[in-house]
């Protein structure tokens, strides 16, 4: 039986997607690269590091180590400004009610997302307590769609990834939801439903059956 279930943050519990455009785009527009909504896209649930080299690659453009150091932090303040406006009402449809459930159903739950903002996130949305575990993201070695931050985080809950859910909006975080051994729930366009056991267009979707099995 399903022991836990184990959330991606951004696109799942939270949406800041266009805060992250935000910040990528001023980076962008200071040094003159081309960059727009549908480059945006392919950054979803891959790292800051990754998703500058994204960036990069499009305008065809290389940096030394150092570069890409201060890019990255750049691109960080200006997105750590914007997560100061937000709060509880960012909470996507339907995800308190879910999480008071699984509760209620003795179900663990964990996020696993790519963000080394995570803490400070769960934190504006007021969900620091909401999770048994929040794997930290600078410890993990590979990205989605490797399977080691959902891997991770069944570790951390003292579970086998088989005992496990994740939940995902990203078609990478799906990737290593499967290769991590659990069952896969997609949330939203971006993934193929095809690849997932379960999948809904909106988190106000998600329903205690359809996590748990
Ligand atoms: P940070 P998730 C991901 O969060 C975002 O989807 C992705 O766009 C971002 O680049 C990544 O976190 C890293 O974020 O710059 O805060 O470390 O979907 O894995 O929760
Ligand atoms: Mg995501």
């Amino acid at each position: 039986a399903c022991k836990a279930v184990i959330f991606d943050l951004d696109g799942v519990i939270t949406s800041t997607d266009e805060y992250h455009y935000r910040a990528w785009k001023r980076l962008a527009d200071t040094h003159g690269w081309e960059f727009d909504e549908k480059i945006n896209q392919k950054l979803r649930g891959i790292s800051r590091r990754q998703s500058l080299q994204v960036i990069l690659d499009h305008n065809q453009v290389s940096v030394t180590e150092e570069q890409m150091q201060e890019f990255t932090n750049q691109k960080n303040i200006w997105y750590r400004e914007s997560l100061e406006e937000l709060s509880p009402k960012d909470i996507l449809p339907g995800i308190p009610e879910l999480l008071e459930r699984l509760k209620q159903h003795s179900v663990y739950t964990a996020i696993a997302s790519a963000s080394r903002n995570a803490p400070f996130i769960l934190d504006r949305l007021g969900l620091s307590d909401s999770f048994d575990a929040v794997v930290p993201a600078s410890e993990v070695v590979q990205g989605k769609p490797d399977p080691e931050v959902f891997a991770r985080a069944a570790d951390m809950l003292g579970l086998y990834p088989e005992e496990c859910t994740g939940v995902e909006d990203a078609s990478a975080g799906i990737t290593a939801i499967k290769e991590a051994l659990m069952r896969t729930v997609g949330v939203g366009s971006a993934v193929d439903p095809a690849l997932c056991d379960a999948h809904v267009l909106d988190t106000a979707d998600l329903t205690v059956d359809m996590l748990l099995w």
